[in-house]
């Protein structure tokens, strides 16, 4: 099979999150069926939390690119085990996590399955995800509305919610 396109987000706000994420980008680089294309920078945000009057740690978000020979399935089961191995535990919807791994765009499939939905349904919503996705793939069609990332990452709704602030890294 031909390798397709897709794209991920990372997340972290629990642990060494600057160094747990770039781990998440190193040992994904070692599967043979997954290539790392390219890698967003680092962006510190404030958590977005289902209770606005609870308080998590700020997260490390970024974005990557990857080629891949795995379907869509077999990609999210390497992503959700990989969360697993970097010590995730879901304890609840949106809490603070050690990694969280989302599949976002898979070439310019729409997919809505009861584990697995593409594009992922909060994305076009999330600053975290939509400033580092537009530094590696402004160009990139989101299937469902029909805008560029880039378009889609001039004002996210929840902009000043998270405020993402890009880390410098010497
Ligand atoms: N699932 C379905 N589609 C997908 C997909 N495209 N990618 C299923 C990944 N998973 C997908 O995921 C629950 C289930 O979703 C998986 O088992 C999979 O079968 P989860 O990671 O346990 O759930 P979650 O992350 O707690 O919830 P959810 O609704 O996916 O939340 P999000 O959208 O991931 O948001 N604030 C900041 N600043 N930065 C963040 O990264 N993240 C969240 C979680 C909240 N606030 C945040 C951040
Ligand atoms: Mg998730």
């Amino acid at each position: 099979m031909n390798p397709s396109l897709c794209a991920i987000a990372l997340g972290s706000n629990l642990g060494d999150s600057l160094a747990i994420v770039q781990a998440a980008i190193e040992r994904l680089d070692t599967f043979p069926e997954v290539e790392i294309v390219k890698v967003s920078r680092w962006y510190r945000t404030k958590a977005i939390t289902l209770d606005p009057e609870s308080s998590q740690p700020d997260y490390i978000n970024g974005c990557a690119i990857l080629a891949t020979t795995l379907m869509p399935q077999a990609l999210l089961t390497l992503l959700l085990d990989m969360e697993i191995q970097f010590g995730r535990e879901r304890r609840e919807r949106w809490g603070a996590r050690t990694l969280d791994l989302d599949l976002l765009l898979y070439a310019d499939y729409v997919l809505d399955t009861p584990h697995l939905t593409i594009p992922h349904p909060r994305m076009v919503d999330r600053a975290f995800v939509l400033l580092p996705l537009t530094e590696i793939a402004a160009d990139w069609i989101h299937p469902l509305t029909g805008c560029k990332i880039g378009k889609l990452a001039i004002d996210p709704p929840d902009l000043e919610l998270c405020l993402p602030q890009p880390i410098q890294i010497l």
